[in-house]
């Protein structure tokens, strides 16, 4: 049980290389970078319970990025449809729940950049490979685009594609280092948005792969 707060310098204000993509959309560099080996242990707790798996498209496609999920939803596609779900569909047992160090690292993201109540019930966890990519996509399963998405990039670097309201707007191309959060909230919430193609790498923690936690109040 943590009973310190890790996340007490919170409320300070951005500094200065951090980033405001657009409006809402805040990149805060290497906020989570202190804390890299207490969320991959949680991220190995979880694939024990839960493991990464290439879920099915609804046109029957496996997706290129492998999942899982933590808290009481989780995001699952296959034939019927993208939807919340609260049991793994792999296991019939509920996702394993939201870690400590979790909650804390995306509730004290989020009040940084404004969202001070913040407090998510799904945390999808990606995984990419080298050549894996993300194509452009809006997030739309969740019931209140009010609550912000806070997103966390472990390992290998990415390019993170940052479009507009429309698919075909130009989109920024923002990279993405270990330890970088980036919270998406107000008009960014909607935003078209993708990752590129995973470039062969290596970090020391992660070997030769990325993972990206978002957090987000889906229910
Ligand atoms: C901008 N994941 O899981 S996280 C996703 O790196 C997803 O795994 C990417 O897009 C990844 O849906 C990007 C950053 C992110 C997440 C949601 C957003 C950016 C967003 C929603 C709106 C705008
Ligand atoms: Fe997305």
């Amino acid at each position: 049980m943590i009973t310190t707060d890790l996340f007490a310098d919170a409320a300070l204000p951005l500094k200065p290389r951090d980033e405001r993509l657009c409006e809402g959309a805040v990149v805060l560099r290497a906020f989570a970078l202190e804390h890299d080996a207490a969320l991959l242990q949680a991220i190995h707790d979880i694939t024990a319970q839960a493991p990464f798996r290439h879920l099915l498209t609804p046109g029957g496609l496996r997706m290129s990025v492998a999942m899982t999920n933590a808290g009481a939803l989780g995001w699952v596609s296959d034939r019927r449809g993208y939807r919340y779900a609260r049991r793994d569909p792999q296991s019939g047992e509920p996702w394993p729940s939201m870690p400590a160090v979790f909650l804390q690292l995306a509730t004290a993201a989020a009040a940084r950049a404004g969202f001070a109540d913040f407090m998510p019930d799904a945390c999808l966890v990606n995984r990419y490979e080298v050549g894996t990519r993300l194509s452009l996509h809006q997030d739309r399963d969740e019931h209140d685009y009010a609550h912000p998405i806070v997103s966390v990039s472990l390992g290998v670097p990415a390019v993170f594609l940052f479009g507009g309201l429309q698919r075909t707007d130009l989109t920024q191309h923002v990279p993405l280092a270990h330890g970088d959060v980036v919270v998406w909230g107000g008009p960014a919430r909607q935003h078209y948005h993708g990752v590129a193609p995973i470039k062969l790498a290596h970090h020391p923690l992660l070997g030769d792969i990325r993972i990206n936690l978002t957090f987000r109040r889906a229910g």
